[in-house]
C-alpha cells in the first residue's frame, strides 16, 4: 500500500501533504494531475478539486484533512501534539483556518484575478474578501507574537498550512506577506523536509 499525492505540478496544496510526509519520513507517489482536470481524474474526485490523495482504501481531497489524516493514522508525531497538550487545539485551529478561512478567500481572489470579467473584478465581493483575507493575515501575526511557530512551542502541521497558504498568496497574486510573515515562511522553508517536499512538488 503506497500513498498518492495526486497534484498540479507546483501546487501548493498538494505541497502541504507531500511536505507532512517528508516530515514523518512517509514513502510517498506523487501523480500529476493536469489544469482543467479530465475525466478520468474528476471520476476519482468528482468535486475536480486538487490535490487528491489515495492511500489504499482510502481517497479524499481537502489538503487539510489529508494532512491531519496523514498525522494520525501514521503518527503519533510532533507535528500534531497529544490531546492533553494546549497547543493541540491551537495546531488544529490553525490549520482549518489556513484553508476554511485564508484559502477559501484566496480561491476567490485567484477567481478573480485570473477568469472574472474586467467589470467584476474588482466588485464588491472581491473587495471585501480581501479585507478578509488581510484580516485573517493579521491574525495569523498577532498569533504567532515572538513565537517561532505557529502554534505552541514546536513546529507543527500549523506550521506546514499557514506557510503554504503564504505561498499561494505570493505565488498566484503577486502578493509578498508583511516582513513579520515573510521571515516566519522564509524561516519554515529552511527546513530539508520541506526543500525536499517542494523538489517532488515540481515534478
Ligand atoms: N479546500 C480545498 C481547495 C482545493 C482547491 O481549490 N484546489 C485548487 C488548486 S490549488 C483547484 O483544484 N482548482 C481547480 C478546481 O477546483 O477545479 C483544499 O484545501 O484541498
Amino acid at each position: 500500500m503506497t500513498i498518492k499525492i495526486y497534484n498540479f505540478p507546483r501546487g501548493a496544496r498538494g505541497l502541504r501533504a507531500m511536505w507532512v510526509c517528508e516530515e514523518m519520513s512517509l514513502a510517498y507517489d506523487v501523480a500529476k494531475v493536469s489544469f482543467p482536470t479530465d475525466d478520468a481524474y474528476r471520476k476519482m474526485n468528482p468535486m475536480g478539486s486538487v490535490p487528491f490523495l489515495e492511500d489504499g482504501a482510502v481517497a479524499i481531497n481537502e489538503s487539510v484533512a489529508i494532512m491531519l489524516y496523514l498525522a494520525e493514522r501514521y503518527g503519533p508525531t510532533p507535528l500534531l501534539p497529544g490531546r492533553d497538550d494546549p497547543a493541540f487545539a491551537r495546531v488544529l485551529q490553525m490549520c482549518v483556518f489556513s484553508e476554511a478561512t485564508l484559502g477559501a478567500g484566496l480561491n476567490t481572489l485567484m477567481a478573480a484575478h485570473f477568469v472574472a470579467p474586467e467589470a467584476d473584478k474588482r466588485n464588491w465581493s472581491v473587495r471585501a474578501t480581501e479585507g478578509r483575507v488581510d484580516q485573517a493575515l493579521a491574525y495569523i501575526e498577532h498569533l504567532l507574537g515572538d513565537n517561532a511557530y505557529a502554534a505552541g512551542a514546536a513546529f507543527s502541521l500549523a506550521d506546514i498550512a499557514i506557510t503554504t497558504a503564504l505561498g499561494m498568496r505570493q505565488g498566484a497574486l503577486g502578493q509578498a506577506p508583511s516582513p513579520k510573515l515573510g521571515a516566519y515562511r522564509d524561516r519554515m522553508m529552511t527546513r530539508p523536509a520541506y526543500e525536499r517536499a517542494k523538489a517532488r512538488a515540481a515534478g
